[in-house]
């Protein structure tokens, strides 16, 4: 028992921490006058890169909390970050970040597991066994400190080759451990975090070329194989030798056509004024345009933390202020100040017009004297704001933790609600997940009716 509670420690924090944060987030969904409220509207997060040194800047923290209903931290979960040695794992500025998300109500990216650059220097020099060795025991040391806790990570990061070849990149681990690398760390990352959407994400693939090419036809052979993969992020680092592609919503979908959901994971486009307006717009219709593009994500809040600040690629100035480009990207998300803001009674497409989910109940975990449950919630026709399910226990059955979810309790019966994860897009799924004591009873709960607004 207590080593349960250890391990899920993080995880039976959060959903307390975001249940308080509920009531705010909800609030302002029906304003839909930020970032994050406009994008729950059409049932995406709207997020951004965070730098743990930064949430003691009042503005910094003020605009986030504002604006954006999704962190990915900027470098805190990288591998330097968080194992600078072997064995010995360091979380304390992820945390940070994680804890002041969660006590926002926003949902947290984990980004990256397994990528070339920020490695250590420990690392390199391993040979291939050791390699694979040290490989798996980071992705199970952070998925296991964060499990429940993030709805995506980025498994792998940046295998494949800039220019015209399509090949892998050159890193320790392609080289040592050839093409399966990127498998192996997949399946290692779904046994550590099975609620979690496990994303590839890389750069320069977000128009059909030959390293785009190359990444779907990975994806395609990992589905073809029952390679766990869910989804995969597309970095949108624009410039004008980098434009946003013409042929950006095609790539999109084309992804999403192989079952697996796409994420914009790091939009910044360099500019200033109408014409980085017209091109945040281009990639915000891009997503909504594909239904199973679940979110997008900005790299930075301000233009002077942004790794190229030069380009001033972000959404609000060095002040603060909210550009040209943030205008536009609200409008184009069904914001106030855009046309058919959602909320308008009867617009197709706004929560609670017809909204409907199923939940079907899984046991993912079995041991002699307990087991671990979950509830999968799926958005009917239409996207979908928030949902409600209840679990009937057997009566000798207790609940000794519960994640991605609020509950509430009225003798054996559990009624679940979301903690950060009430917005779904129409046919999209989120789940949550509990540990249960048996008690002698190895019975399965019963799932009640979904009901959703
Ligand atoms: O924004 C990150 C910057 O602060 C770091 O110095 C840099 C180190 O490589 O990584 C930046 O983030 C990168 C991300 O992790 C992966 N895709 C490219 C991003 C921009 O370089």
């Amino acid at each position: 028992m207590s080593m349960i509670v250890r391990r899920l420690s993080r995880a039976a924090t959060a959903g307390l921490v975001a249940a308080a944060a509920l009531t705010a987030a909800a609030h302002s969904a029906e304003a839909a006058d930020t970032l994050g409220s406009a994008a729950a509207g059409q049932g995406r997060y709207f997020g951004t890169a965070v730098a743990a040194s930064h949430l003691g800047e009042s503005d910094y923290a003020a605009t986030l909390d504002r604006e954006f209903s999704s962190v990915t931290p900027e470098n805190e979960m990288k591998w330097d970050a968080t194992e600078p040695s072997r064995g010995s794992f360091t979380f304390t500025s992820a945390d940070r970040i994680v804890d002041h998300a969660q006590s926002q109500g926003m949902d947290v990216r984990g980004h990256t597991l397994v990528w070339h650059s920020q490695l250590p220097s420990w690392v390199s020099p391993l040979g291939a066994q050791d390699l694979r060795t040290a490989m798996n025991a980071h992705i199970n040391g952070l998925m296991g400190h964060y499990k429940g806790e993030i709805h995506s990570w980025d498994v792998v990061n940046e295998a494949f080759q800039d220019g015209g070849s399509g090949a892998r990149r050159s890193s320790p681990f392609q080289d040592k451990l050839g093409d399966g690398f990127i498998e192996e760390a997949f399946r290692t990352a779904r046994a550590a975090d099975p609620a979690a959407k496990l994303c590839y994400n890389d750069y320069n693939t977000d128009g059909v070329n030959a390293k785009s090419n190359a990444v779907y036809d990975m994806v395609k052979d990992f589905k073809s194989r029952g390679v766990p993969i869910d989804c995969v992020g597309f970095q949108s680092h624009f410039n004008s030798n980098s434009p946003v592609p013409s042929d950006y919503r095609h790539n999109l979908q084309r992804f999403a056509d192989l079952g697996v959901d796409v994420q914009i994971t790091e939009l910044d486009i360099e500019g200033s004024g109408s014409a980085q307006a017209a091109d945040y717009t281009k990639v915000v219709e891009a997503c909504l345009a594909v239904s199973r593009c679940t979110g997008m994500t900005v790299w930075g809040v301000t233009d002077k933390y942004s790794w190229r600040s030069g380009g001033t690629p972000l959404l609000f100035d060095g002040d603060y202020n909210e550009k040209p480009a943030y205008g536009a990207v609200l409008s184009a998300l069904g914001g106030s100040g855009g046309s058919g803001g959602p909320g308008d009674p009867g617009d197709p497409g706004d929560p609670g017009d017809g909204a409907s989910c199923t939940a079907t109940y899984t046991r993912t975990a079995d041991w002699s004297s307990g087991y671990n449950g979950q509830v999968t919630i799926t958005a009917g026709a239409e996207p979908i704001s928030s949902w409600t399910a209840t679990v009937t226990l057997p009566a000798q059955q207790s609940v000794s933790s519960l994640w991605n979810g609020t509950p509430t309790w009225s003798g054996n019966v559990m009624t679940v609600r979301p903690s950060w994860n009430g917005t779904l897009a129409a046919g999209a799924s989120t789940s949550f997940g509990f540990t249960a004591a048996k008690n002698g009873s190895d019975a399965a709960p019963t799932v009640g009716t979904c009901t959703a607004s």
